[in-house]
């Protein structure tokens, strides 16, 4: 062999060894655990640390905060490792063989998300300057495990973690995603696993699509019907459903202990018509709408020049803003087509000072920018990148959920079982290959305060259905929200990614098994 075929010969040698290679025959080296979204720096050390019968979680000081964050874990550990590991709390570093989650403060670099893991043969410790930063840190140490520890029943062993330093931190500060419970309503349980689903990938925030055409999905006290009538059905005339403020409340805790916002949307002045048939006097002529299940848009809008449609709105805003601890309250403004531009342009204006009366800021989609854009209004971009431009000219920040590449609604290909393609098909490698800093020129990192990807439910009603556009998508949206854009490339997250089928199989979700990726199901039977 001549130097030069040697050399290649050398480099496809290699190559396939990357390409065959399966991570799990290195379990020393922490760097090739494939962790999603990939953590911002890793140094591996070589060898081990064991979760052994005499392991327990201690936490440093005597808050309840911290003991809930310990007891996670543990909840998460206990189950599938068949350990009893405990939660204790200490006001010095634990003994060796042990698990200690402790609070610095000083780290800036880390901010308030982000967290240290370091772990040695004798110990595993994670520091975070505030408990988020902790919760985030405790999905690493999930992910660095073997998967099947996200079993429920009891597994075998050995429980290793890589030896070495993670510092992590998010590169933006809203990682989220949306749940359309107005065209297919959801339930309290299908939201909150979704909310763990969310958790595990280190996103932050859940957005309710609460009101549409279809459906009124929150309790509104002082005008019961909403829910009474608007609650009622769904798209295809099933039978809908609707949250009790009580339950909306529980929801919210539940997402507050995992450190996810919860952020409501009212869409208004369109995709009214649950509204419109449930209270009379919201339409111009005083009458009823009937109820709608199909999914066309568009066509509906509240009376903007009646007074008492201000009043009803106020009603609804000061009651969401009285259950809703999270800054921001969603407005909608979409889609409007039914409602002239000049009534729209006054109504949106009007309701944004509404809100922020109720002492909330205002999120909207990016048609808001027609509008005078108030301050703190964050524009939510979706079509028009035109819209979004406008926004930042007004000086709002940008959520970026560009349907042709965030879109979880949209198909995989033409062969999908479910979703729309009115955008986009979106396999796995295009909805990972983006940038939000870098789709549209004019939108520059500053203005942008992170990405959401939202779920439309016109075709999906049940859980699985939801998780089969969700999965594994989810997964490359939380590595856009979180991972520095320099750090990040689809052939090394494919990889990845294929290590995550059975995590995925493990936690019981009903992921698309895409054939960019080369699944591994090792593991996990
Ligand atoms: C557009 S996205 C809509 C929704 C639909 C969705 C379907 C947006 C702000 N409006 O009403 O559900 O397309 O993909």
């Amino acid at each position: 062999m001549t130097p030069m075929k040697f050399k290649f010969f050398v480099q496809s040698a290699l190559a396939l060894s990357v390409l065959f290679s399966q991570p799990a025959c290195t379990p020393s080296d922490l760097s090739k655990e494939n962790m999603i979204p990939l953590p911002v720096s890793i140094v591996s050390a070589g060898g081990s640390f064991n979760l052994t019968d005499q392991t327990n979680i201690f936490v440093q000081g005597e808050s309840a905060e911290m003991k809930q964050i310990g007891q996670y874990l543990a909840d998460k550990l206990n189950p599938s490792t068949g350990l009893t590991i405990k939660v204790k709390t200490t006001t010095d570093t634990p003994a060796p063989g042990n698990i200690f989650l402790s609070i610095s403060g000083k780290d800036t670099e880390l901010g308030d998300e982000g967290y240290q893991l370091t772990i040695s043969d004798k110990s595993v410790h994670l520091e975070a300057n505030k408990p988020a930063g902790l919760f985030h840190g405790i999905q690493t140490i999930r992910q660095i495990l073997p998967a099947k520890v996200e079993m429920k029943t009891a597994q075998k062993g050995p429980w290793k973690l890589d030896n070495g330093v993670i510092r992590d931190f998010p590169e933006y500060g809203y990682r989220g995603s949306m749940l359309d419970v107005a065209r297919h309503f959801f339930g309290i349980d299908d939201v909150k696993n979704f909310i763990e689903q969310l958790a595990y990938y280190k996103m932050n925030v859940l957005h309710l699509h609460l009101s549409d055409d279809q459906g009124w999905r929150i309790e509104i006290k002082s005008w019961p019907n909403l829910t009474a009538h608007g609650g009622k059905t769904e798209v295809g005339g099933g039978e809908g459903g609707y949250y009790t403020q009580e339950q909306y409340k529980e929801i919210v805790k539940y997402a507050q202990d995992r450190y996810i916002t919860i952020i409501p949307e009212i869409d208004m002045p369109g995709h009214t018509n649950a509204a419109l048939a449930s209270v009379a006097m919201l339409n111009c002529d005083g009458k009823p709408k009937e109820l709608y299940t199909g999914t066309e848009v568009g066509f509906s809008t509240l009376c903007t020049s009646k007074e008492t449609t201000y009043q009803f709105i106020d009603d609804v805003i000061r009651e969401l803003a009285a259950i809703t601890p999270g800054e921001y309250l969603h407005i909608g403004g979409d889609e409007s087509h039914a409602t002239k531009i000049e009534d729209y342009i006054p109504f949106m204006n009007r309701v944004q000072d509404m809100v922020v009366a109720h002492g909330k800021k205002v999120l909207a989609w990016d048609e808001i920018a027609l509008a005078t854009v108030k301050p703190n209004t964050v524009v939510q971009y979706w079509a028009k990148a035109e819209n979004a431009i406008k926004g930042v000219a007004q000086g709002a920040k940008v959520l970026m959920s560009p349907a042709k590449n965030a879109y979880l609604d949209m198909q995989y290909d033409s062969t999908s079982t479910y979703g729309l393609h009115w955008a986009a098909y979106i396999e796995v490698d295009k909805g990972y290959n983006w940038d939000p800093a870098n789709l549209v020129p004019e939108i520059k990192k500053e203005n942008i305060v992170g990405i959401e990807a939202p779920l439309w439910s016109e075709t999906v009603g049940a859980r699985q259905e939801a998780e089969y556009l969700i999965f594994p998508r989810l997964l490359g949206y939380a590595e856009i929200g979180w991972t520095p854009a320099k750090l990040r490339s689809w052939p090394a997250y494919r990889v990845r990614l294929a290590n995550h089928g059975e995590r995925m199989k493990a936690m019981n979700i009903n992921f698309y098994p895409s054939k960019m990726v080369r699944w591994e199901t090792n593991d996990v039977k």
